[in-house]
């Protein structure tokens, strides 16, 4: 094996719970705001926020009953699910949730009711945490299971969430605001190493193939997340404001904008949703030092017209994750920043739902010289290059293969899927994150290209094979393939429809991809819609076994979009 270690020195990890680690962490006192609601300005000391969640927690494991048995609903280790736009009250749902002691599911605010009801089902959650606005969709996902009315309703618990939107009348909600008021747990329980090894956060993801599966994620491994990111800190950037535009519900907004948050002593500018203006304006308003982003927000950042009426002068480092940034823009976006003596980093990471998430970081001051690189290894962790064989390639900077990644942010495996969890982590601890790369003599890995089928779009994951299952229910539809196609340095899915009444006629065929096209996209979340088109073919090119060639399917969509 060639296997390759971090050259940032190993932390030592403590057998805690996340709730409890997190909450005595020094490094933040109580009086410390850590979270900044972007639109109004409400904030959240740490004291605040454990008040908070030490209320919820109560509430959840002694307010809920059934009312068909009248029993509690919620016992330790059961699953609650968070159905939200970001909000300042996101983070407390979650902290309330794991003093509990029960495991959280976060359902993409994104999600259509068939995408919400998949994971209620697949993640066994018992209670739902939802947003006024959002309500509508939830209870579209609880018309079709196997629950009375009055049960459906009885674990819903809805908060309001200022965006305007009237609560379905007649219907006897649990809200928040109640379930919150009845007193405090007493401890945050259980207690510690009893729950380092348990499953803390079931986020979804589909991994190298197939349909979302739910990412168990233990205590263990946030733990070990938040220390390996807190020793690469460097002392001129870090204890600053840092800005959230990211989904809450990804791990990648969990981890950076939720926890780090409250475990550094770091106020986080939390926004419902990316939007440009109101990004440039967060920034300025509260003085945000870092900036987590996306490649869009990245191009945004270099050439949005908004740009020229805001300073932007509190901004130090641009956090670029979840999606390729190419050299170019973060060249750029340094040379726009870096100007009359001022220093902006611009950086990137590399992470995966299944590892925590991040496996590649840089500091700030390697950004410049590494533009177009991932980062190096995070402390704490191996890394292997494979080929197709699972064989080990040689150490060169002229390697390139699979990263195989190894240490305590593995996830503990696929919720009730030993066979997809086996296809991804090896016996011996090693899992295949599906992306190809290579990594030169300084330790930087660059991400040159997917070996695994998953598209994403603006950082969001779109699995093919959700989109084939729900294009394979149109009546017209024989078969069907997604690939992503990229368009303007977006990652857009399309879609390769075989018909069961095939026709010749180019023009009825662009009627009929026309009309698959807007019948798929009401029926997905908006990240997944078909944006790079819908095409009509004769036959999907597959393997003798039966799986279908999307490397063959990419070229053509590739040639396609340029025609
Ligand atoms: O599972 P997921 O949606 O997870 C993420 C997580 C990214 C994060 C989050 C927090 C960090 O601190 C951090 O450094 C990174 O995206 O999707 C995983 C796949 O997204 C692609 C790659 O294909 C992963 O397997 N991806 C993620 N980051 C990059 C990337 C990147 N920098 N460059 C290229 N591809």
């Amino acid at each position: 094996m060639v296997i390759y270690t971090s050259a940032w020195p190993s932390v030592p990890i403590l057998e805690e719970s996340i709730f409890s680690h997190v909450f005595n962490s020094k490094l933040c006192t109580p009086e410390q705001v850590v979270y900044i609601d972007g639109p109004t300005g409400r904030r959240f000391t740490k004291a605040n926020v454990k008040h908070a969640a030490l209320s919820l927690a109560h509430g959840l494991r002694n307010e809920l009953h059934t009312r068909i048995f009248r029993g509690p609903l919620l016992a330790r280790g059961d699953t609650v699910m968070i159905f939200s736009q970001n909000n300042i009250l996101y983070p407390v749902f979650v902290w309330g949730i794991f003093a509990a002691g029960l495991r959280a599911t976060l359902a993409p605010s994104t999600a259509s009711p068939t995408e919400v009801q998949r994971q209620w089902i697949d993640s066994e959650s018992k209670v739902m945490i939802v947003s006024s606005s959002l309500v509508h969709t939830a209870l579209d996902a609880f018309k079709h299971l196997d629950l009375s009315p009055e049960d459906a309703l009885s674990r819903i618990a809805v908060y309001s969430d200022d965006e305007g939107v009237q609560l379905p009348k007649g219907f006897n909600f649990t809200r928040y605001e109640d379930l919150s008021a009845r007193g405090l747990l007493s401890k945050e329980e259980p207690f510690d190493g009893q729950l380092s090894n348990q499953t803390a956060l079931l986020c979804y993801s589909s991994g190298t193939s197939g349909l979302p599966k739910g990412v168990e994620t233990t205590h263990k491994n946030l733990v070990a997340q938040l220390d390996m990111l807190e020793s690469i800190e460097i002392p001129e950037t870090r204890f600053q404001t840092m800005i959230s535009p990211v989904p809450l519900y990804h791990i990648y907004g969990v981890v950076n904008c939720l926890m780090s948050p409250v475990y550094q002593g770091v106020p986080s500018v939390i926004m419902p949703r990316f939007e440009i203006t109101e990004f440039l304006r967060c920034i300025d308003a509260y003085q945000v030092a870092r900036a987590w982003a996306v490649p869009p927000i990245c191009l945004a950042l270099l050439g949005h017209p908004q740009l020229k009426n805001y300073k932007l002068s509190s901004l130090k480092t641009i956090i670029s994750c979840a999606a390729p940034l190419p050299a170019g823009v973060q060249l750029m976006l340094h040379k726009k920043y870096n100007t009359s003596g001022r220093t902006v980093a611009v950086t990137q990471g590399y992470g995966m739902t299944e590892l925590s998430p991040a496996v590649l970081a840089m500091s700030e001051p390697e950004g410049f010289e590494h533009a177009g690189a991932a980062g190096r290894l995070l402390p704490n962790l191996e890394a292997r290059l494979v080929d197709d064989d699972g064989r080990d390639l040689p150490e060169s900077e002229e390697s390139v293969g699979e990263l195989w990644v190894r240490g305590p942010t593995v996830m503990n495996g696929y919720l009730n899927n030993a066979s997809a969890t086996k296809d991804t982590i090896t016996a011996d601890g090693w899992l295949k994150t599906g992306d190809i790369v290579k990594r030169d003599k300084k330790g930087f890995f660059t991400v040159v290209d997917r070996k695994k089928e998953l598209i994403k779009y603006k950082g969001f994951q779109v699995p093919p094979a959700e989109l084939e299952g729900v294009l394979l229910n149109h009546p017209d539809v024989a078969d069907a393939g997604v690939v992503g196609v990229e368009v303007d340095g977006l990652e857009l899915p399309r879609a390769y429809v075989v018909l069961k009444k095939p026709t010749k006629d180019v023009a009825a065929q662009r009627l009929v991809a026309k009309e698959i096209q807007e019948w798929v996209n009401p029926r997905v979340g908006k990240p997944k819609q078909l944006r790079g088109g819908v095409a009509i073919i004769l036959e999907i090119p597959k393997s003798p076994a039966g799986k279908i060639l999307r490397r063959v399917l990419k070229e053509r969509a590739a040639k396609e979009v340029l025609e």
